[in-house]
C-alpha cells in the first residue's frame, strides 16, 4: 500500500521531463514506483503538484557547518533548517584535522556529536586532512572508509591547513588505492602572500582589495599543479569553487585528455562580481561577500562559469555555504577597527573570515536560469532542467557514494522530493488545498518567517531578502535578486520538510540521518591512464 502519490507534477530526472502524468508513489520513505494512474488505498495521502516541476531533493556536497574557525556561523540546527528550506534533502559538510592531531578520531567524533541529533536533512563529512602522516594514511583512512566517509579535502592556501605537493602526492596515491574522492582547494599560496604583504604595504587593505590580492591566476596554477600530481597519481579530483576562467580552462583541457578531473563552481561566482566587494565611505559591506577564491571582475567571468555549467564542464554547483556573521567582532566586521586617534575606523580585509551563506538559495538561483539550452533571448546562457537536477543532486550525490540511494527520482531510491510552484498558465495559487493534511506548526523550531513570502508567491516573482531566510546570518549576498521559483514542498524520506505557504518547516530537529557513504564514481573521465610522457611501465618500480 503506498504511503503517498505525488500526482499532477512534471517529474525531471538527470535524463529528460518525463510526460505529464507521470506520477511518483512512496511508500516507507523510499520511491515504490513511477507510473500512471497509480492506485491510492484508504491511507494513501495525494499530493497534487499543479503542474509544478518536481526534482530530487538537492544534494549539496560542500558547506560548511559549526566548524571550529566559524563561531558566528550557522549551528547544525540553523544550518540544516536553512537547508531544506531551499530544497536540500542532503548535506555534506566537513571535519576538520587539526595541523597538531596525530588522529583523525577525536576530532572526527566531535563533529559527530555536534551534528547527531541536531539536523533537519541528512548528511555525511568530507575530512579535511591538515596532517598526513604515515598512519593517518595508511591505518586511519581505510577505517574511516569502512565507516561511510569516503572523501577528502585538501588545500594548497591558508597556512594552517595548506599542504604542500610532496603531501599532496602522498595523499593522492592513498586516495587513488582506496577508490575514494579528494576535494582540492586550488590557490597558490605565495603568491597570495606576496602580493597581501604589497597591498597592506600602500594601505590598501578595503575590503575590494580581497579580490585583487587573489589573481585568478592564482587559481589557474595551482589548478594546473592539481591536475598534474592527479594525472601522476591517477586519482580522480574535485576542484572546488572554481572561479576563475584562466582555472577553468586547465580543466577542460584535462576532461579532453579524458582524466577523472571534476570542477564545481558555487552560485556567488555565478551571479556576483567583485564590484560587490566594495564598501562605502563609512562601511565594510563589501566585506560581507569577501569568500576564496574570490569574486571576479568582469561580467564575462560569469559567462565563462554559466557555459561551463551548460558544456558539461563543471559536475557539480554546491554553495560552499560558510556564513560568518557579518555585524558581529568575530564575523565580517572584525575586519573594521577604530583607530586611537583617528576619525575614521581601519578596514582590513586580511582579518575578514572567507565565506558567505548560500545552501538556501542554491536551487532557486540555477532553477532560475533552467529553461531550454544555449543563450535565451535576454542574453543570459540556459542549462536545461535535466542538466540543472544532475548538477545540484545527482552528479553530487554519485560523486560521493550516494549514487545508489540519493540524487534520483527512481525505485528504491529515498523519496527525497522537491515540488517547485507551477509556472506560468498552470498557476493556480499558493495555498496548500491540495494537500491532504494540514500543516499544525514548526515542530520546536521558531520560525516567524515560514509564511512571509506566501502573497509574493502569487506574483510567480521571488525576491530573495535575507528576512525570509532560515540560517542564523545577518545578510545574504543575494539580497534583492528576483528569482523565477522556490521550492514549495519538501519531502525528506517521504516526510514532508517543508511547506512553504502553511507552517514553513514541518520536520524535526533530529530527523536527518549520517549516511554511510560508499565508494565514489568518477563521472568525467576514467582511471588506469598514463601520464602524458610517461609510459606504462614506470609505474612498476615505484608504485
Ligand atoms: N573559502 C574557503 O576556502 N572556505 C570557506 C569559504 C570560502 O570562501
Ligand atoms: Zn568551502
Amino acid at each position: 500500500m503506498l504511503d503517498l502519490i505525488i500526482r499532477n507534477g512534471h517529474i525531471v530526472t538527470a535524463a529528460e521531463v518525463l510526460p505529464f502524468g507521470t506520477e511518483l508513489g512512496i511508500e516507507d520513505g523510499k520511491i515504490a514506483v513511477i507510473g500512471v494512474n497509480l492506485q491510492a488505498g484508504p491511507k494513501t495521502e495525494i499530493v497534487d503538484a499543479e503542474g509544478g516541476y518536481v526534482t530530487p531533493g538537492g544534494v549539496d556536497s560542500h558547506v560548511h557547518i559549526e566548524q571550529d574557525n566559524a563561531p558566528t556561523g550557522d549551528t547544525w540546527e540553523t544550518g540544516t533548517r536553512s537547508a531544506i528550506a531551499g530544497g536540500n534533502t542532503t548535506v555534506i559538510a566537513f571535519a576538520t584535522q587539526k595541523r597538531e592531531d596525530q588522529s583523525i578520531w577525536p576530532a572526527l567524533e566531535a563533529y559527530h556529536r555536534k551534528a547527531s541529533g541536531n539536523a533537519y536533512c541528512d548528511y555525511g563529512f568530507h575530512l579535511i586532512i591538515t596532517n598526513p602522516s604515515a598512519d593517518v594514511l595508511n591505518q586511519e583512512l581505510p577505517a574511516l572508509v569502512d565507516r561511510g566517509i569516503t572523501s577528502i579535502k585538501l588545500y594548497m592556501t591558508y597556512q594552517p591547513l595548506q599542504l604542500g605537493d610532496g603531501d599532496l602526492f602522498r595523499v593522492m596515491m592513498r586516495a587513488h588505492q582506496l577508490g575514494i574522492t579528494t576535494m582540492i582547494h586550488c590557490e597558490n599560496n605565495d603568491i597570495i602572500e606576496q602580493i597581501t604583504k604589497r597591498l597592506a604595504e600602500q594601505g590598501n587593505t578595503d575590503s575590494f582589495f580581497h579580490s585583487v590580492a587573489r589573481p585568478q591566476i592564482a587559481e589557474s596554477e595551482a589548478t594546473y599543479r592539481a591536475i598534474c600530481l592527479a594525472e601522476v597519481t591517477d586519482t580522480p579530483i574535485l576542484i572546488v569553487h572554481m572561479s576563475a576562467p584562466e582555472a577553468v580552462r586547465h580543466v577542460n583541457e584535462a576532461q579532453q585528455r579524458l582524466l577523472p578531473i571534476h570542477a564545481e563552481t558555487c552560485p556567488h561566482y555565478l551571479y556576483l562580481i567583485s564590484e560587490h566587494l566594495m564598501s562605502g565611505p563609512d562601511d565594510f559591506d563589501g566585506a560581507r561577500n569577501i569568500c576564496a577564491p574570490p569574486l571576479r571582475h568582469d561580467p564575462k567571468d560569469l559567462e565563462y562559469l554559466w557555459r561551463g555549467l551548460s558544456n558539461g564542464t563543471f559536475t557539480v554547483v554546491s554553495s560552499d555555504h560558510a556564513p560568518s556573521t557579518f555585524d558581529h567582532p568575530c564575523g565580517k566586521m572584525r575586519g573594521m577597527t577604530a583607530v586611537e586617534g583617528e576619525e575614521k575606523p581601519h578596514r582590513d580585509f586580511r582579518k575578514v573570515p572567507n565565506g558567505v551563506p548560500g545552501v538556501e538559495t542554491r536551487l532557486p538561483l540555477l532553477f532560475d536560469r533552467a529553461r531550454g539550452h544555449g543563450i535565451s533571448d535576454d542574453g543570459l546562457i540556459r542549462i536545461s532542467l535535466p542538466r540543472f537536477v544532475q548538477l545540484t543532486s545527482t552528479n553530487p550525490a554519485k560523486l560521493y557514494g550516494l549514487g545508489d540511494r540519493k540524487g534520483s527520482l527512481l525505485p528504491g531510491f529515498d523519496a527525497d522530493i522537491v515540488i517547485w510552484y507551477p509556472e506560468g498558465d498552470h498557476y493556480v495559487s499558493g495555498n496548500t488545498a491540495a494537500h491532504g493534511t494540514a500543516p499544525n506548526g514548526i515542530n520546536g523550531v521558531s520560525n516567524p518567517q515560514a509564511n512571509g513570502l506566501s502573497e509574493k508567491s502569487r506574483t510567480k516573482r521571488f525576491i530573495i531578502t535575507n528576512e525570509n531566510l532560515h540560517h542564523r546570518i545577518d545578510f545574504t549576498p543575494f539580497e534583492g535578486i528576483q528569482v523565477g521559483n522556490w521550492p514549495r514542498w519538501v519531502f525528506l524520506r517521504g516526510k514532508l520538510a517543508w511547506d512553504r505557504d502553511g507552517a514553513g518547516l514541518m520536520g524535526n530537529i533530529g530527523d536527518g540521518q549520517f549516511i554511510e557513504r560508499k565508494t565514489s564514481r568518477a563521472l568525467t573521465g576514467q582511471v588506469g591512464q598514463t601520464a602524458r610522457g610517461m609510459k606504462s611501465h614506470e609505474w612498476n618500480y615505484w608504485l
